[in-house]
């Protein structure tokens, strides 16, 4: 047992409660106990920087790789989130939103800093850190005097235990959905890693809903970063047979592959990220559809038993309650599984919010957010200044309903893992609110993709090499090499 353990074992019996009492009440109320025990005269409710309100408490829930399309609130006629629609119904839905790069570690570690992936380091999934000395949000958060707390996987080398958590719950890397080994901390004192029985992601939240339930009179952050419906889709034993029998619809472009990819270039003709393959894993499409819906039904149920604890304990509406995705996943369209590549299935993610003092409930929004959006919109609703160095914009406005004085045409697209799972070459590119060019800029000879997204929203008609389009294709490349410059991604 490391000695960190050790404090706070000794602290469980300064506040006389044992390591078994701890784990009968769920270890997640352990923080609420000991902060009881430990600190009777806490800090009064802290108010947002001259706004004589409270600050809001934040709840950023992030699942693995859903398309916004999954979702029952976005007319998905199979599968049921209730619990996840309920925070678009009661606040707002945002209908294009995307990742500045589909690959697990680069996104959350894009969510927790504001920082495009060359900025914070977490290029890939290699076990790469955030870099040195770069504060999260809840770095910001704590200095204004929040409870900040990590629960679940970051992906990121490290596990985020190098920063300052009132509470952490959380694994490194990958780790399976079942017996996972997971550390626990207390006010900044992360233990060891041992292996807690169950599904993780109920195992997870179970902790998570658990310290929320003795939450006091500070504002709180709550990252709760899950698993699930990631490879290889394992749902919780008791969904396992939801969707058996049921008969899912198949992508327009499903049997591009048979037809040679008319129109698409080699390099994303040859991504070994191919359903039916020895490579993927992945059978039939059948098989992943199945059991993708059925892991996002148990990551809605826990979403239901997380919004269960706030709303009994009074805590719900002083929430931001944000529910997000990584990136999306390829759900057999072009016969793929999987991400990386900048197609729509993969860049574009859920975000539903939920914070009714601001929010008009059932509101929809259309202009292109991206997750490098989330820190700045946390600070800004936290009434704090956002730092120059951020690079996202504060989606604030849209959740007062307003207009901003000037909001993205444009951005950037960057992914780096190459070589690595499913072979997907190097891609970047620039999505305007009408176009997408896409650059293989590594790949010899350099390939391309440009879409007219109004007429081809399926990304069916590959422009590029179109006489007609040869202006189009340059200015978009032109502006994509200015926006890349400004993101320091080239
Ligand atoms: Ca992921």
């Amino acid at each position: 047992m490391s000695s960190k353990k050790n404090e706070v074992e000794d602290r469980n019996r300064e506040s006389g409660l044992s390591r078994r009492d701890v784990l009968k009440m769920g270890a997640g109320t352990l923080g609420g106990a000991l902060a009881a025990a430990a600190s009777p005269g806490i800090v009064g409710a802290q108010e947002a920087a001259g706004t004589g309100t409270r600050r809001p408490n934040f709840l950023i829930i992030m699942g693995d790789g859903i398309q916004p399309t999954e979702l029952s609130i976005a007319g998905n006629p199979i599968i049921k989130t209730p619990n996840i629609d309920r925070i678009g119904r009661e606040g707002v839905r945002f209908q294009n939103t995307f990742v500045i790069n589909a690959l697990c570690a680069p996104s959350r570690a894009t969510v927790l800093t504001g920082l495009y992936s060359r900025r914070n380091g977490v290029i890939d999934n290699k076990q790469r850190h955030i870099g040195t000395g770069i504060p999260l949000v809840s770095d910001h958060l704590r200095k204004a005097g929040y409870e900040v707390a990590f629960c679940g996987k970051s992906h990121v080398a490290g596990g985020l235990r190098e920063y300052y958590w009132d509470y952490y719950y959380g694994y490194l890397g990958q780790k399976s959905f079942v017996n996972a080994p997971i550390a626990e901390g207390i006010d900044g004192h992360i233990g060891g890693d041992e292996v807690v029985e169950g599904y993780s992601d109920d195992v997870i939240t179970e902790a998570a809903a658990g310290w929320l339930e003795g939450r006091r009179e500070k504002p709180f952050c709550m990252y709760l970063f899950l698993k699930a419906p990631h490879q290889p889709f394992i749902p919780p034993r008791n969904l396992a047979t939801l969707y058996n029998g049921v008969k899912f619809p198949v992508p327009e472009t499903f049997d591009e592959d048979l037809k040679g990819y008319p129109g698409k270039p080699r390099a994303f003709a040859n991504c070994d990220n191919h359903i039916g393959t020895d490579s993927t894993g992945v059978s039939t499409l059948e098989a992943m559809v199945k059991n993708h819906y059925a892991s996002t039904v148990g990551l809605d149920q826990n979403v239901g038993r997380i919004l269960e604890v706030l709303e009994r304990t009074g805590k719900l509406d002083d929430t931001v309650i944000m529910f997000t995705a990584d990136h999306g996943y390829f759900l057999g369209e072009w016969h793929f599984m999987d991400k990386r590549l900048m197609h729509e299935p993969s860049i574009r993610i859920p975000l539903l919010v939920r914070y009714p003092k601001m929010i008009k409930p059932g509101t929809v929004n259309d202009k292109m957010v991206l997750n490098l959006d989330i820190p700045s919109t946390m600070l800004e609703l936290a009434g704090l200044e956002v730092p120059d160095s951020m690079q996202g914009q504060s989606f604030v406005p849209f959740l007062k309903g307003e207009e901003p004085g000037s909001w993205r045409k444009d951005w950037y697209y960057a992914f780096y893992e190459y070589p690595g799972p499913n072979m997907v070459p190097k891609n970047r590119g620039i999505r305007t609110e009408r176009y997408k060019l896409m650059e293989y800029w590594e790949y010899e000879p350099k390939q391309y993709e440009l879409y007219d997204l109004q007429q081809d929203p399926k990304e069916v008609h590959n422009l590029y090499g179109d006489p007609k389009y040869k202006d189009l294709a340059e200015s978009l490349y032109k502006r994509m090499m200015e926006l890349g410059k400004e993101a320091g991604e080239i």
